[in-house]
């Protein structure tokens, strides 16, 4: 027997990992529909068959392997019909716009100042870990009710978690290839049922206006709550991509605008500009970059691809994001450029839940950021890493400024 192997075959996750775009500018030309072996499964890289299988009456949501492996079922994000709408009937109604204006300033606004003070007056800071992260992970800590929980616990939980659900390589038999990179997760999930199932008792006799007592209690018979089991899965969802992606948001942010001194200028001197350079940080460094994903129905043909029942394929918007036929000169971050809708949040009926929350996260840590320190610029004594395909942003994001 002869095998010709190609480029596709050739692809490894460490390759993705450090810098998934040439990968993926590759595929968008010459197989923007293709199954990649190191993923065991089928990718769509460009937006328009991205936004065709999400919106597909064809397709529906699947968690990719590695995804179940980490989170169990039902998670929100690959379940379907009355299940997942049983499960977004819980989560939606916190992230209703009318609800979350309601309290987000007064949520987000004290958080942001409270880290900004620990390093405002020293001149130097490491964004990530000193502010975006720890931002991130305390506003929605606090709104799911995890208050005594601390941030450097959320943040560790969302790292383990993340590792392990983007554990994604596989071998020619569609085995794990590295199945000890669970651990961390199976660990962090430990830890988090360990600190969770306590609180769970006491929300099930003492509702309060948490979101995970709300979860427990709403839309449910009198007395009788959701079971703890059909919940977690759903939670990790929350504890993983809720708790990253807005710090990942932040920071790619302040990484693109550090790319184009006269547009951080420009942002810092007008902060309702912030919105829209948050939307073109999140289409330059899709933070959700790969994570989610389609199976096929029925037999159906996309692209030009004949897919099986049963097909999976993986969404990956971060590349979507940088499609030349949407995106003029799309690895460039630009402020300026036609703001057009992207992907970042997904499409269709398992588009983000959390879009308007997230954004005004970002939009308030920032405003904060550049009120405290408007002079802010990078350490270029190192460069900025980015990592992550599943998930992806910079690793530290170094700054200095005259204080
Ligand atoms: C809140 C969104 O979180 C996720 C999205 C996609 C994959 C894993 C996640 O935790």
């Amino acid at each position: 027997m002869t095998t010709t192997l190609t480029w596709i075959d050739e692809i490894t996750m460490a390759e993705l990992e450090r810098n998934p775009y040439p990968v993926y500018e590759r595929l968008r030309a010459e197989a923007p529909l293709a199954y990649i072996p190191v993923l065991g499964s089928y990718v769509a890289s460009t937006a328009e068959i991205c936004r065709t299988i999400a919106t597909s009456d064809r397709f529906e949501a699947i968690i990719t392997k590695a995804g179940g492996r980490t989170f169990g079922h039902p998670a929100v994000i690959g379940v379907n019909g009355p299940i997942h709408a049983d499960l977004r009937s819980m989560v939606d109604p916190a992230l209703q716009p009318q609800e979350v204006d309601r309290w987000i300033d007064d949520l987000v606004r004290p958080i942001a100042r409270g880290y900004l003070e620990q390093f405002e007056d020293v001149g130097s800071a490491e964004l990530v870990a000193q502010y975006c992260e720890p931002v991130s992970v305390r506003a929605l800590g606090d709104l799911l009710g995890l208050h005594d929980v601390s941030s450097d616990t959320l943040r560790e939980w969302f790292h383990k978690l993340s590792h392990s659900f983007t554990n994604a390589g596989v071998d020619e038999n569609g085995e794990f290839t590295n199945p000890d990179g669970f651990r961390e997760g199976d660990a962090a999930k430990a830890e988090i049922r360990a600190i969770v199932d306590p609180k769970i008792d006491h929300w099930i006799a003492h509702p309060d206006d948490s979101a995970i007592s709300h979860w427990l209690h709403d839309g449910m018979p009198e007395g009788q709550t959701r079971d703890r089991d059909y919940i977690y899965p759903t939670l990790y969802v929350y504890l993983l991509g809720a708790m990253q992606e807005p710090g990942h948001a932040m920071a790619s942010t302040l990484v693109g605008l550090f790319t184009r001194p006269d547009q951080m200028e420009q942002v810092v001197d007008e902060p309702g500009l912030i919105p829209r350079a948050i939307s073109e940080g999140m289409r330059w460094t899709s933070p959700i970059w790969s994570a989610t994903a389609r199976v096929a129905i029925t037999d159906v043909e996309v692209a030009g691809v004949e897919l099986p029942a049963g097909t999976v394929v993986l969404m990956s918007y971060g590349s979507a994001n940088h499609d030349s036929a949407t995106h003029t000169a799309p690895s460039e971050y630009d402020l300026a450029r036609p703001p057009l809708p992207h992907l970042a949040f997904g499409a269709g009926n398992h588009a983000c839940a959390g879009i308007y929350f997230a954004n005004h996260v970002c939009r308030i840590g920032l405003e904060e950021l550049f009120e405290s320190i408007p002079n802010l610029e990078r350490d270029t004594s190192s460069d900025v890493e980015f990592w992550g395909w599943g998930f992806r942003g910079p690793t530290s994001l170094n700054v200095v400024w005259e204080a």
